[in-house]
């Protein structure tokens, strides 16, 4: 096995490099040889210094995130992370960390531990962990207030989000951030002799307990508000708190019992689900190495359009834009132009920037313009099957050989739109999630015909546009929106079985969903939701009741928030009001019917509408229409608001005991009907 940590000497400096591909995570073996090999160094006379850095292109990633599943089960040990970061800072010698790329979580931890900080202008400081359901447990919510200041502390630990290099050099965590080589100039800094200067020794940036106390307050309300629910953020501002009051010993151990509180808890286990899902989800098993692709197209300059252009831009790929319609172009340029113009002013990237991208996209004047030069071609025309099978069949004749011919269709049939061409094979669907440059999810959809290269190039194609895909078959609302179908039954049945609109959504996002299932039928628009459920209908999709009170609602000039009313009344700011005409008509709807009335509890309304989502999730598993539960899980917590800290659907599910959704689901069966027919999965 190769050696975890490399040692070189320049002079009288001990060089160490980390070498744990692919980005030198933290593993007992690379702690254990780090921090014996600093040892070393101190009882060795002819080392003077130690410069500590990582191979490749981080520094350190953090620790070795597959470790704390085993360590919370029990099949391994707690790693006692604080004292290795002690024998590193407890050197009687200058050690210096060189710094390029990712220095996250145990990875900045490190460098803290380290007596000062070079760092590369690619550098990056973050203490990323809440994002996992963690908080740092090497010693960062003590060390990092004693460079940073409790403030900035705070921020980092709560929110989770990086700094660049010189907003790291700025906050005091980067002594130097230097345009060469890091290693160099530490080497070059360890020669004049620096001194011992240990993290925990600083007492300047310190603040007064009571000032730590109101900061923890403020932080306390922001993270309330931007990640509801999730018990990290909260036990990292109380461990940041801590260092401002204790000595650092017990600081240490105020962090040491916060963190093991937190690696015990199940969003802990639910977010580290997510970030290995993530990954898994991005490769699929005996796929073709990936065709290049230099330039695109996008057809169709409408929202969904313009956005995939500006995806495309904002990858460094030159984009194509044409639209039927030459209005509809000029608007969707319009459009993109504004976007970037608020990007520069708020900041987010400078004015030369944002018109180099904006210089990749061109307007075509016609289809075959358009994609005549595209190795991909992304269709974001009107949702109707007959548009769509037009333009398939103009872009088969316009289309270089090879070319990759993907729909942005949410709803249809893939196959059918493939018969529209001579080359189903090159023909997939690329479903982009609205805003598109701004959602993460896509639904990489292969039909029958689809080629494993097409497939390949569509995933590889995705990872560039910095967008997480998910491998999907071709099956009616793929995998996102026919799991989410069956969820909305459910609500809009218990709307007109009693429940009132705005208890059924406060139920679900009291659970942690981002938006209410009837809020987000507003959202979509219920002429959208009649076509979708008009073409479910169409598709034979199982399970799906031939009408619903919802259908009612285009017919009553309730189209949602554009019409100012839907199953909420809205005001001139889109905030949603409960109505009581919406009620008054739901009740005759259901009279008229004969449907019963019955009084709903918040625990009766989520168990119906999560079990109908989860066992859909379960047919689409059993149908092979996803690879793994996990996909499942990636598609609702990017695309759908699901709540990342449960680990997405069939992640909660599975935590629930599949045994235990099984017996609900057949009980609901035998109340309720052939809806809940069990899927196999859960045996
Ligand atoms: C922590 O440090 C707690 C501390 O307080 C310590 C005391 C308790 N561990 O993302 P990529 C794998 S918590 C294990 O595609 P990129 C990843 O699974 C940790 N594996 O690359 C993937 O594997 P595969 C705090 C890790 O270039 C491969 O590396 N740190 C880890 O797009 C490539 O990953 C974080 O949360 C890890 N720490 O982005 C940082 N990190 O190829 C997490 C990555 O088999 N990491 N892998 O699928 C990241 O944010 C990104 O990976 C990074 C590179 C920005 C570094």
């Amino acid at each position: 096995m190769p050696e975890a940590v490399k040692e070189a000497r320049r002079g009288n400096v001990l060089v160490l490099t980390i070498d744990n591909p692919p980005v030198n995570a933290l593993s007992v073996e690379v702690l254990d040889a780090l921090a014996a090999a600093v040892e070393r160094a101190a009882a060795d006379s002819a080392v003077e210094a130690v410069v500590l850095t990582g191979a490749g292109k981080n520094f350190i990633a953090g620790a070795d995130i597959s470790l704390f599943p085993r360590i919370a089960a029990g099949e391994m040990p707690p790693v006692p992370w604080q004292q290795y970061m002690n024998r590193i800072e407890n050197c009687p010698k200058p050690v210096i960390a060189a710094i390029q790329g990712a220095a996250l979580g145990g990875g900045l931890e490190t460098a803290m531990a380290c007596h000062w900080r070079i760092a590369a202008r690619t550098a990056q400081a973050g203490q990323p962990e809440v994002k996992l359901g963690l908080i740092p447990g090497a010693g960062g919510t003590q060390r990092l207030p004693r460079l940073a200041g409790v403030e900035k502390a705070m921020e980092m630990c709560s929110y989770g989000d990086p700094l660049d290099a010189a907003e790291a050099l700025a906050a005091g965590i980067f002594d130097q951030v230097v345009d060469g080589d890091p290693v160099e100039a530490a080497v070059q800094f360890a020669l004049t002799g620096p001194a011992v200067r240990r993290t925990r020794d600083l007492q300047d940036r310190l603040c007064a307990p009571e000032q730590a106390e109101s900061l923890a307050e403020v932080f306390r309300q922001g993270v309330h508000r931007r990640m509801p629910h999730q018990k990290a953020p909260e036990a990292a501002i109380e461990a940041v708190a801590a260092a401002a009051r204790l000595p650092f010993e017990e600081g240490l151990a105020a962090e040491r019992r916060l963190f093991e509180q937190c690696l015990r808890g199940e969003q802990s286990r639910a977010l580290i689900h997510v970030f290995f899902a993530e990954r898994a989800a991005a490769k699929a098993a005996g796929l073709p190495a990936p065709r290049p692709v230099g330039r695109a197209a996008v057809i169709g300059a409408g929202t969904m359009g313009a956005g995939i252009a500006v995806c495309f831009a904002n990858a460094g790929i030159p984009v194509m834009l044409y639209d039927a319609s030459p209005e509809a172009l000029e608007r969707g340029l319009a459009g993109i132009r504004k976007q970037y113009e608020a990007a520069v002013k708020k900041g987010r990237m400078d004015e030369a920037e944002a018109a180099r991208r904006m210089e990749r996209i061109r307007p075509a004047e016609g289809l075959a313009e358009a994609a005549a030069e595209a190795d991909a071609i992304v269709e974001a025309v009107f949702e109707d099957p007959e548009v769509k099978r037009e333009v398939f069949c103009e872009l088969d004749a316009a289309a270089r050989p090879g070319a990759l011919l993907a729909t942005n269709t949410s709803t249809l049939d893939i196959d059918e739109i493939a018969a529209a061409t001579k080359r189903p094979e090159s023909v997939l669907g690329l479903h982009f999630f609205s805003p598109a440059p701004v959602m993460k999810l896509v639904e990489v959809v292969r039909g029958r015909a689809t080629a494993p290269e097409a497939a390949a190039t569509a995933l590889e194609l995705a990872r560039r546009l910095k967008k997480i895909p998910v491998l999907a078959g071709n099956c009616f609302g793929f995998i996102g929106n026919r799991m989410f179908l069956p969820y909305r039954t459910q609500a809009v049945a218990i709307a007109e079985q009693g429940g009132a609109p705005e208890e059924i959504d406060a139920a679900l996002t009291g659970w942690g969903m981002a938006m209410g299932p009837l809020a987000v039928g507003d959202l979509v628009g219920h002429d959208v939701w009649l076509m979708i459920r008009r073409e479910a209908l169409r598709r034979g999709v199982p399970h799906i009741p031939v009408s619903a009170f919802e259908d009612e609602l285009p017919r009553l000039g309730r189209l949602g928030q554009k019409s100012g009313s839907g199953w909420y009344r809205y005001d001139e700011n889109r905030r949603p009001q409960p109505d009581p005409e919406l009620i008054r008509l739901l009740r005759e709807y259901a009279a008229a019917r004969g449907i019963e009335q019955r009084p709903w509890t918040v625990e009766q309304i989520r168990e119906r509408t999560l079990l109908a989502l989860v066992n859909e999730g379960a047919r689409i598993l059993d149908e092979g229409m996803a690879e793994r539960a996990s996909d499942i899980d990636v598609v609702f917590v990017h695309g759908f608001g699901f709540p990342a800290w449960r680990g997405g659907p069939m992640h909660w599910a599975e935590a629930q005991g599949k045994a235990r959704v099984l017996a609900r689901l057949e009980a609901l069966y035998d109340e309720d009907g052939p809806f809940w027919k069990p899927a196999a999965w859960w045996r």
